[in-house]
């Protein structure tokens, strides 16, 4: 497979004005007819060019050019591809292929789930369907018909607004549609559905007076789950008026969900579609996450109407200017919905559990990547979790007024335009004035930076000076002494005994307010780091203060400070930046759990850090209070410890049996020395509310459930009682989950039948509904039990699995390899065995999801030396099969460099 450069970007050699297709849809063929008006590009660089149009899997019936016939010796057909060498300067080609949906199990191009027929076109799925110039800078206006059986395709839906619709002239069993797309779009935005679906109506009127048809499609049987996407759809609509100044630009905008999909959601022009696992909301099936994922994802898909439609990408080396941006949108949108530093702690725990990992491991490149296989393997966290930080650190450079502005010249000067990640920059640079040179290097190079932090108070002088030096760590690309100091803003403030410290930077004016200060007591401030070393002092400061850094994750580095552990307690309770807080919480749990792991490591009896379980003990109280400011939400997010991978993480060679016992013990005399302040926080807690998924309702049941688990582990068999109640007498899914789940995760001999019964009783009531059918699959899949991996073997039999169903797939194998560290790296190597035979089966079947499940092992760096031979052993193994897809051959060589 051949590698492709960003440096080598050439436009293209031809445009397509108008693009006409005509999709016949037939039991088991599918017949498409495009007519394509097209010219040379006066801009491409080779006058004489050839044609070279991509398409894959497609037999071609036959080929026009100005209504002349091509014979086949006037054309040559590649694997992907089609060439034409001599061809007018302007002229309409018509095409006619043959496809097969009801074989095409990738997912991408044209499919069919179920009874329904589908498009995922991006990134260079439109190949699939028909032959074409498949790049984003390539736009045309589309038309599409669509015919199909009226029985079994009653609803045929495409981009745009339907012009034309009526029974097929020939065959009265048929019947067609026609829509038309006036916006401009490359072919990766194309959609098409057909299928019997039943819709709901909803309507938005736009801040200039538009009428916006709003209409979800699923099917019959989950009508009633439709609500919640509805409404976030309309919030989500208001609120990039109101945020943005960006209005809807069509009269209808549709949503389609499918069961089968590769990934959440797709943001085709004016008809999305959806994984069923991104829409569907129900109290009685959906938890609270699962409501919030629908919210961010239907927001994602709409924001990107402006952020990736109106204005796209150049080439897909540019993905992040879409995604990253679009992200941001989604996480601010989310932030407003609810609880704003609940969704950072979120956010960033993601960035630090997942994205760190990526950016340290071999598929590690940088937000804009310099060159790919497969572009499917760079639908990263870096590329739109990173991204999205990236886009953040210059909103919290230029503040929300002058971002707003760059926002706004950027869509008004490239609108339907393709264009890249420079533009987009270039805009904020012009609304502020500010030289963004140095900026680039967050897009250009890959690796998580670090930034070690000491600091030095005279009591004297009352000054206190920190010191910041930066440096990124070797990633595939470039080595640590090739990468250039990046612009880091610090978010900082400083604790003292009596609050927090006024902040007068020495050598500047002590009159008038610097610019960046955002409280009016001058207490916060964001502070720009741009050398490799570079030192700040702080002047009359009267006591030796705590220094809370790095505010609201200012920066996506892994930042070094050696704080003691009364000084995280000390941030815990009293820094005012809440994502600090947390962040604190995390500090001092990760430093007690570390000593548990070396002492199991030493042979010695562990010990649990009372410090701990004192600062724990606060929260519950302070919670409890009631006119407590806490929200139980963040108290929730404090108390949940770090997870086992990213204590692997962190590690020097990740011990994952020591890690786990640590966590465990850990978590084990926290219940024990806390029984009676988590068992009445529950009850506490416990409401008989009717369902809501708002902020507070989901905050109290986070700390709820949270306290739950707990309370489960301590020695006596209360908390395994009160999760049986609960699980007994829920009323909405997200406490029956999270009761079952204390159930099954359970080690104490009275959970085990329990934990039989609720799984036999949860599957007999929800089998039907496939989305909780998953989620009773990752249940047993995480169970940290010895015999966990047979378990999951075993299931793979159970009639509601399938490899064909990427949920299905996420939900067993990918929750036992990814969240089920234990047993995924037993130290027989098998869990990597298992895996690996996943990879190999769907690598016929589905390349895109055989890629993304090799994550697991290209993290094989982490661990020992005997576990690093098994991960190899089963890369090599990988890498052996003879029709190795892209996807998976990427990857695979990627790891084992
Ligand atoms: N843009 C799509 C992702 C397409 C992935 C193709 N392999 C969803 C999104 O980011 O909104
Ligand atoms: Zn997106």
């Amino acid at each position: 497979p051949k590698t492709i450069f960003l440096k080598e970007y050439q436009v293209p050699d031809f445009l397509i004005d108008r693009t006409h297709l005509k999709v016949e849809i037939f039991d088991g063929h599918t017949i498409v007819t495009s007519t394509l008006a097209i010219r040379r590009n006066p801009e491409s660089q080779n006058s004489a060019a050839p044609l070279l149009m991509q398409g894959q899997e497609i037999d071609i019936q036959s080929i026009t050019l100005n209504g002349e016939p091509l014979s086949s010796g006037q054309y040559t057909v590649g694997d992907e591809s089609l060439l034409v060498n001599t061809v007018p300067d302007t002229f309409e080609w018509v095409c006619v292929g043959k496809i097969t949906p009801e074989s095409n199990t990738s997912l991408e191009g044209l499919y069919r789930s179920k009874t329904m027929y589908c498009t995922q076109c991006e990134a260079e799925g439109f190949r699939k369907i028909t032959y074409y110039l498949d790049r984003p800078d390539v736009m045309s206006e589309f038309t599409t018909t669509i015919v199909a059986d009226k029985a079994h395709c009653p609803v045929l839906l495409s981009n745009g607004n339907l012009v034309e619709e009526g029974d097929d002239a020939t065959d009265h069993t048929r019947h067609f549609a026609t829509w038309h797309d006036p916006h401009k779009k490359p072919a990766y935005l194309f959609a098409l559905v057909a299928g019997e679906l039943s819709v709901i109506d909803d309507g938005f009127t736009t801040q200039s007076g538009r009428e916006v048809q709003l209409r979800i499609f699923v099917e019959p049987k989950d009508l009633e789950k439709c609500d919640h996407a509805m409404t976030a759809l309309k919030n989500s609509m208001r609120w990039d008026e109101e945020v943005y100044g960006r209005e809807y630009d069509l009269d209808i905008f549709m949503i389609v969900a499918v069961d089968d999909f590769n990934m959440g959601a797709m943001e085709n022009k004016g008809l999305n579609i959806f994984n069923t696992s991104c829409v569907l909301a129900h109290p009685q099936t959906t938890t609270d996450s699962g409501f919030q994922r629908v919210e961010g994802v239907v927001a994602h898909e709409y924001f990107h109407n402006w952020s990736g439609n109106r204005v796209t990408c150049r080439d897909w080396f540019q993905l992040s200017l879409k995604e990253g941006f679009t992200v941001f949108r989604d996480s601010e949108f989310s932030a407003d919905m609810g609880s704003r530093t609940v969704k950072r702690i979120e956010d960033v725990n993601l960035l630090k559990n997942a994205q760190f990992a990526e950016d340290a491991g071999p598929m590690a490149h940088p937000v804009q990547p310099s060159s790919f296989i497969e572009i499917s393997n760079f639908y990263t966290l870096t590329v739109y979790e990173k991204g999205a930080e990236v886009v953040r650190m210059l909103h919290t450079l230029l503040g929300p007024e002058v971002f707003r502005k760059g926002s706004d010249l950027y869509f008004e000067r490239h609108d339907g335009q393709a264009v890249t990640i420079e533009d987009f920059v270039a805009a904020m640079s012009e609304v502020s004035g500010r030289d963004f040179t140095q900026f680039m290097n967050w897009y250009r190079q890959a690796g998580t930076p670090e930034v070690t932090v000491t600091s030095h108070y005279n009591a004297e002088d009352q000054t206190y000076a920190l010191t910041f030096t930066q440096s990124c760590p070797t990633t595939p690309e470039a080595t640590s002494e090739e990468k250039k100091p990046y612009l880091i803003p610090i978010g900082l403030g400083l604790v003292g005994d009596a609050g927090e410290l006024r902040l007068q930077v020495k050598s500047e004016p002590v009159t008038g307010e610097p610019a960046d200060v955002e409280q009016s007591d001058n207490t916060h401030r964001v502070l720009e780091i741009t050398e490799p070393t570079q030192t700040v002092v702080f002047e009359g400061v009267p006591e030796a203060p705590v220094p809370s850094l790095l505010r609201n994750f200012s920066a996506p580095v892994k930042l070094h400070y050696e704080y003691g552990r009364e000084e995280l307690v000390a941030l815990m309770e009293r820094d005012s930046d809440g994502y600090n807080r947390w962040d604190a919480s995390q500090k001092l749990a990760i430093a007690v759990i570390q000593d548990v792991v070396a002492a199991r490591q030493n042979n010695a009896s562990p010990e649990m850090d009372a410090t701990l379980i004192t600062a724990y003990g606060h929260l519950l109280a302070q919670v409890q209070e009631s006119n407590s400011l806490l929200d139980p939400a963040m108290v929730a997010a404090m108390l949940t410890l770090p997870t086992e991978n990213y204590l692997a993480q962190i590690a020097e060679v990740a011990d994952v049996d020591a890690i786990h016992f640590a966590r465990h013990f850990v978590r084990i005399s926290v219940a024990n020395a806390l029984t009676a302040e988590l068992e009445a926080t529950y009850h506490a807690l416990h409401t008989t509310e009717a369902y809501a998924p708002s902020a507070k309702q989901i905050a109290a049941r986070s700390l709820k459930n949270v306290c739950l688990g707990y309370r489960a582990l301590a020695d006596d068999d209360m908390g395994i009682t009160l999760a049986h109640q609960q699980f007994v007498q829920a009323e909405n899914m997200t406490d029956g989950f999270e009761a079952l789940k204390v159930l099954v995760h359970s080690d104490k001999p009275s959970a085990a039948p329990l934990a039989k019964q609720a799984l036999a009783d949860f599957y007999a009531r929800w089998q039907e509904e496939s989305l909780v059918v998953n989620q009773w699959f990752t249940v047993q899949a995480t169970r940290p039990s010895q015999d966990a991996l047979d378990h999951v073997k075993a299931l793979q039999a159970h009639p509601a699995y399938t490899l064909k169903n990427p949920n299905k797939v996420r939900a067993l194998v990918g929750a036992f390899c990814g969240f089920n560290p234990v047993n995924f790296h037993r130290a027989d190597g098998e869990g990597y065995a298992f895996l690996a035979d996943q990879i190999i089966a769907l690598n016929t079947l589905n390349p895109q999801m055989a890629a993304r499940m090799l994550t697991p092992l290209t993290k094989w760096k982490l661990y020992d030396e005997n576990r690093q031979v098994l991960i190899r052993a089963q890369l090599e193994r990988i890498r052996k099969v003879p029709t190795l897809s892209k996807d998976v051959y990427e990857v695979v060589n990627k790891s084992l460099k």
